[in-house]
C-alpha cells in the first residue's frame, strides 16, 4: 500500500469497520482478550488476521489517527513528535516473522503454574511493514549514554497494575530487521494487534511487541519497571520443577527457541494400516533461525527420517514441512517432530522447568492409533468445546473422574469392562463409539 493509500485508509476510520473478524480461536481469556489460534491455523504460511493469537494485558484503546503522535525522547540529541506522514517519509521495510507469546505451551509443564494455559497456538507468522526503529533513533540523534530503548502504549492499565512497558538493548534497538510496523498482511495493522504502530522485534518473545506505540524512551539502563524486573523473566536455565527462583536471579525472556509443532494428524485420531497419509507441522526459531532441517520419528523417537520442508525459506517467518507415511502395523504409534537451527540448536525431549512457564519447546508429540478399518466415529453429542460424558457413566460418580484421566484405547477398554463388571449399563452397539469419545477426549497426554 502507498503512502497516500495507508492515510486514507488507516485515517478515515474505514479500517475499524472493515477489520477482519476473530474466527475459530480458542478463548483463553474473554475481558480483557486473550485468543489462541487453533492447530488449523499452521497450514496458511501468513497467518490471516482472523486466526492470528491475541495477548492483550489490558483492554484495546481505541486509537484515532488524526491525534496519535510517536514521541521520541531520553537520551537523543533532538527529541522528536512525529505524525503518521512524517514517520511514513522514512524508508519502509516488509518482513515475514513469527510473533510468539514467551508463555506458548505453559499448559504442558508439570507441575502447572499460574497464567494462562497457551498450548501451541499463542503464536501466528505475519508479514509485518513499517520502518527500521533503528532510522528513527537516528534521525533523534543518540548520545553516548544511550543504552535501551523503552517502549509505552496507548494502553491504561487496570487498577493499580503496572502500565506495560518493556525496554530493549540498543543491538536489538539498531538491528535493521527491527521494525515499527503499521501493516500487517499487507493492510493497515488491525487494532487488537495495535494500531496504528506496533515494534516487531524478529526473533524475541512476544512481549517486546509493544502495541499501540506513542512513546519511546531513550535508557541509559535496562528499564527498572514492573514488566522488565518482575515479568517476563527467565532463570536462563531448567530449574527444579516447582522451586521459586528469586527476580534477581532471573534475566528478561528475548530470543525464540527452535520448536517444531506437528499439525496433522491431530493426536487421539486414527490411521489405517498400509493407508499413506501426511505428517505436516510448522517449524521456527529466534535468533539462531532459521530452522534448517526437521526429523520426523514413527516409533516414540527410536528412528528419525528428514522431513521436507515446504515453501521459501526466510530469516524470521516459519517453516511449514511434510513427511509422506504408511503406518505397517495395528497398534498405538507416538509420532514426533523435532526441529534443528542454523545455529545447530535443537528441541530436548523433556521440559525444561522454570517459575513462569516460558518458551516451552519441548519435542512435539502426537498420539495415534492405527486400525485396521476406521469405524465411523459417530460423535455422542453435538460437537461442543467439553461434550458431557454419556450418562451410564455419571450415575455412581462425577465426570470429573473420567475427565482427568489420560488413558488409551486399550486402557479406556479395560476401564469400561471394569465398570460395566461394577454395574455401568452400556449397551454393545454403544461400546465402539465411548470408546472413541473417552479415547479421543481423554486420549494420553501429548505435547
Ligand atoms: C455402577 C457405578 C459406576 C458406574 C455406572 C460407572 N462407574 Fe466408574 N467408578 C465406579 C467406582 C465405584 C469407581 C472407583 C471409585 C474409587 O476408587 O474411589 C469408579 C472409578 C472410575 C474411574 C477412576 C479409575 C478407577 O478405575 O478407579 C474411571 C476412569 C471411571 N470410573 C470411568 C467410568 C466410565 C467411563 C463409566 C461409564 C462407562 C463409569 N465409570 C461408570 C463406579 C461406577
Ligand atoms: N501495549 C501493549 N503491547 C503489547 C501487549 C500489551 O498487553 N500491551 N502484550 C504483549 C504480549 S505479551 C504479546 S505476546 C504480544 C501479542 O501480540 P498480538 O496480540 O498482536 O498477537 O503483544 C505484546 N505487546
Ligand atoms: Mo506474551
Amino acid at each position: 500500500m502507498r503512502r497516500r493509500n495507508f492515510l486514507m485508509v488507516a485515517g478515515a476510520g474505514l479500517l475499524q469497520g472493515q477489520e477482519r473478524a476473530k474466527r475459530d480461536m480458542v478463548t483463553r481469556a474473554a475481558r480483557p482478550e486473550d485468543l489462541e489460534m487453533p492447530l488449523s491455523g499452521f497450514s496458511d504460511y501468513l497467518t490471516p488476521v482472523e486466526h492470528f493469537f491475541v495477548r492483550s494485558h489490558v483492554y484495546v484503546p481505541a486509537v484515532e489517527l488524526s491525534s496519535w503522535r510517536l514521541k521520541v525522547e531520553g537520551a537523543v540529541g533532538t527529541p522528536l513528535t512525529l505524525d503518521m506522514a512524517e514517520l511514513l517519509t522514512l524508508p519502509a521495510v516488509e518482513l515475514d516473522s513469527v510473533a510468539e507469546c514467551a508463555g506458548n505451551g505453559r499448559a504442558f509443564y508439570d507441575p502447572p503454574m499460574p497464567g494462562l494455559q497457551w498450548t501451541h497456538g499463542a503464536v501466528g507468522n505475519g508479514r509485518w511493514r513499517g520502518v527500521r526503529l533503528a532510522d528513527v533513533l537516528r534521525r533523534a540523534g543518540l548520545q553516548p549514554s544511550a543504552r535501551e530503548v523503552l517502549f509505552a502504549g496507548a494502553d491504561v492499565p487496570v487498577g493499580s497494575m503496572p502500565d506495560f512497558q518493556r525496554s530493549i538493548p540498543m543491538r536489538k534497538a539498531l538491528d535493521p530487521n527491527t521494525l515499527l510496523a503499521f501493516e500487517m498482511n499487507g493492510a493497515p495493522l488491525p487494532v487488537k494487534h495495535g494500531f496504528p504502530l506496533r515494534v516487531i522485534a524478529p526473533g524475541w518473545a512476544g512481549d517486546s511487541w509493544v502495541k499501540w506505540l506513542t512513546e519511546i524512551h531513550v535508557l541509559d539502563k535496562e528499564h527498572d519497571g514492573f514488566w522488565m524486573k518482575s515479568a517476563y523473566l527467565h532463570p536462563g536455565n531448567a530449574v527444579a520443577p516447582g522451586s521459586a527462583v528469586a527476580a534477581d536471579q532471573m534475566r528478561p525472556v528475548t530470543s525464540l527457541r527452535v520448536k517444531s509443532v506437528i499439525t496433522s494428524p491431530e493426536s487421539g485420531t486414527q490411521a489405517v494400516m498400509g493407508k499413506p497419509l501426511t505428517i505436516r507441522g510448522a517449524a521456527w526459531s529466534g535468533d539462531a533461525g532459521p530452522v534448517n532441517s526437521v526429523e520426523v520419528s514413527v516409533d516414540g523417537g527410536r528412528a528419525w527420517k528428514a522431513a521436507a520442508l515446504v515453501g521459501k525459506r526466510t530469516q524470521f517467518g516459519w517453516r511449514q514441512w511434510e513427511l509422506a507415511w504408511t503406518p505397517r502395523s495395528v497398534g498405538y504409534v507416538t509420532i514426533l517432530a523435532r526441529a534443528r537451527d542454523a545455529a545447530g540448536n535443537t528441541q530436548p525431549m523433556e521440559q525444561e522447568w522454570n517459575p513462569s512457564g516460558y518458551l516451552w519447546n519441548v519435542v512435539h508429540r502426537v498420539g495415534l492409533d492405527v486400525v485396521r478399518e476406521v469405524r465411523s466415529v459417530a460423535p455422542l453429542t453435538a460437537p461442543a468445546q467439553t461434550p458431557p460424558v454419556i450418562s451410564a457413566c455419571t450415575g455412581c460418580h462425577g465426570e470429573d473422574v473420567i475427565r482427568q484421566q489420560r488413558l488409551t484405547r486399550a486402557q479406556w477398554d479395560r476401564e469400561v469392562t471394569k465398570m460395566t463388571g461394577w454395574g455401568a449399563r452400556v449397551r454393545d452397539e454403544e461400546r465402539a463409539g465411548l470408546l472413541d469419545f473417552l479415547f479421543t477426549n481423554f486420549g494420553p497426554r501429548t505435547r
